[in-house]
């Protein structure tokens, strides 16, 4: 009885532990917000990008806010609704719009990152369902420090 009290307060202290330090347990240091989706307009870039698919492709666009000390980045996203998701940043090269797969999106301590079209974005290559509007698409980023976090992106 005795040993199984100690065990508990100290499972109770790790979890303490683990979590950053100053914040409420209910207050994750990184946050997901106004995340949203749509179809996506065809772009150059796509071909190289994702390979060509018979179905279309969709973008998801994600606030990452980090109250914490340290920066993080994302490093991954993954969803149900595509075969396949890439991190993108849209850039101007002569007055073209073109995107290209980056292998992370930093997201600075106590700042945010904020995915929108013309910029940072997650491309979603080969949907498996049509995206309309009103629909949800479940999306997991995963992040360096924070790990995985999930949200629901509404489709516009
Ligand atoms: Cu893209």
């Amino acid at each position: 009885m005795r040993m199984r009290t100690a065990v508990t307060i100290l499972a109770a202290l790790g979890a303490v532990l683990v979590d950053a330090p100053g914040l409420p347990a209910q207050e994750p240091r990184v946050r997901l917000e106004n995340a949203w989706a749509r179809r996506a307009p065809m772009m150059a870039g796509d071909g190289q990008a994702g390979g060509k698919t018979e179905r279309g492709n969709g973008a998801v666009y994600v606030t990452v806010v980090n109250r914490g000390k340290a920066a993080d980045s994302v490093v991954a996203a993954a969803t149900d609704a595509a075969d396949k998701v890439e991190l993108h940043e849209t850039y101007n090269m002569s007055g073209m719009m073109m995107m290209r797969p980056l292998p992370k999106f930093d997201v600075p301590a106590g700042g945010k990152l904020e995915m929108k079209p013309g910029s940072y974005h997650l491309m979603l290559f080969g949907l498996r369902r049509d995206l309309e509007p009103g629909d949800t698409v479940k999306v997991t980023l995963t992040l360096e420090k924070a790990g995985a976090l999930s949200v629901d992106a509404r489709v516009r």
